[in-house]
């Protein structure tokens, strides 16, 4: 009886002893490590996004409770689709919608983003076009209030690699449209949007975006007016006038040196041999409803802007 109860008692001192012994070889193992671990010194007022002096592994991340780590980078860059409906219905994957294969494309290195808007022209787009685009000049932001540290964020505004603007579908529409811009306005609107990101003077400069112009494409006028009979659309767009919009978008990109997907030209080049052969000229072929793309258009497309990309900046092709 005596000795079962010596021997229970003993076992349980015996346990409780190296459940003592482990936590304290622990606390000191943990502080050990806590002292050993590195700094990374950052001025505090920086403006400049900061990179880690020491690579951020496994082993100093346990450490990480002394140190200043500063997250560059954290956003992913990103791919800015600017635009009316063509832009906004290029979103549709079941259409093979060009913005839906640009995400596809850009996976894992680009985050596309559809800032197409319907019924927009460039009027309403120069108005909105300052919320769209990021800033991307935000300081270092210090986050947290954990006493004892101190941790220090770059900004967290995305970097806009490449941009497409693509207007002018809406703003060649003719009076009594009210979506009709004057020829000359639809350009200096344009030239404004351009400027806002390449001019070294504007809040919203960014060096590293690459900009395509795109034309508003050929219009299939008879599919258009059967399609918009009986609507306000109806009878305002002529593919005449909508040629002189696509060269105002030609002369705009030569201006800035920038690249220019012609879809005007591109779309007259594919009906060519249609044109008074078949029902809609062939215009069928590329559009829904003779202005918004089909499946087929919107692979024209894709192709012709990621080749225009690829050819002139190989480091961005998809
Ligand atoms: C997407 O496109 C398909 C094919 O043209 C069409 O049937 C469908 O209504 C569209 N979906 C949306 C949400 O617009
Ligand atoms: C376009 O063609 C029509 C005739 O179909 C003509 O009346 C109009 O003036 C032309 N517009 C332009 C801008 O050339
Ligand atoms: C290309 C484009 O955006 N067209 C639009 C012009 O405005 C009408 C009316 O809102 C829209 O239906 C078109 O899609």
């Amino acid at each position: 009886m005596v000795s079962q109860w010596y021997r229970s008692t003993s076992a349980f001192y015996t346990i409780f002893s190296l459940l003592v012994l482990s936590i304290l070889s622990n606390l000191y193992m943990y502080n050990s490590s806590y002292n050993e671990s590195y700094t990374v010194t950052i001025p505090a007022t920086s403006s400049e996004p900061q990179t880690l002096t020491t690579p951020a592994t496994s082993a100093n991340l346990k450490t990480a409770p002394t140190a200043n780590p500063v997250y560059t980078g954290g956003m992913y860059d990103v791919f800015l689709a600017l635009g009316d409906s063509i832009t906004q219905l290029g979103g549709n994957s079941t259409n093979n919608g060009w913005v839906s294969l640009l995400s596809h494309h850009y996976r894992r290195r680009m985050d596309v983003l559809n800032r197409g808007i319907s019924g927009y022209n460039t009027e309403q787009a120069r108005k909105i076009v300052e919320s769209v685009l990021p800033k991307p000049t935000l300081p270092l932001r210090k986050v947290s209030k954990w006493p004892g540290r101190d941790d220090t964020f770059a900004g967290s505004t995305p970097t806009v690699r490449l941009m497409t603007i693509f207007y002018g579908a809406n703003d060649s529409a003719m009076k009594p449209s009210w979506r009709h811009v004057p020829l000359d306005v639809f350009s200096a609107n344009l030239r404004y949007m351009v400027s806002l990101v390449s001019d070294p003077e504007s809040d919203y400069y960014s060096p590293e975006t690459r900009i395509v112009l795109v034309t508003p494409p050929a219009l299939g006028e008879r599919m258009y007016e059967v399609s918009w009979k009986g609507t306000s659309e109806q009878g305002v767009r002529k593919n005449n006038n909508t040629k002189l919009y696509a060269d105002a978008v030609k002369e705009i990109a030569r201006d800035f040196k920038l690249p220019c997907v012609d879809m005007w030209t591109a779309v007259e080049d594919k009906v060519r041999k249609f044109i008074g052969v078949d029902p809609f000229d062939g215009y069928d072929e590329y559009f829904v409803d003779g202005m918004h793309f089909s499946a087929k258009g919107n692979q024209l497309f894709f192709d012709l802007l990621t080749q225009t990309i690829s050819s002139t900046w190989p480091e961005l092709r998809p």
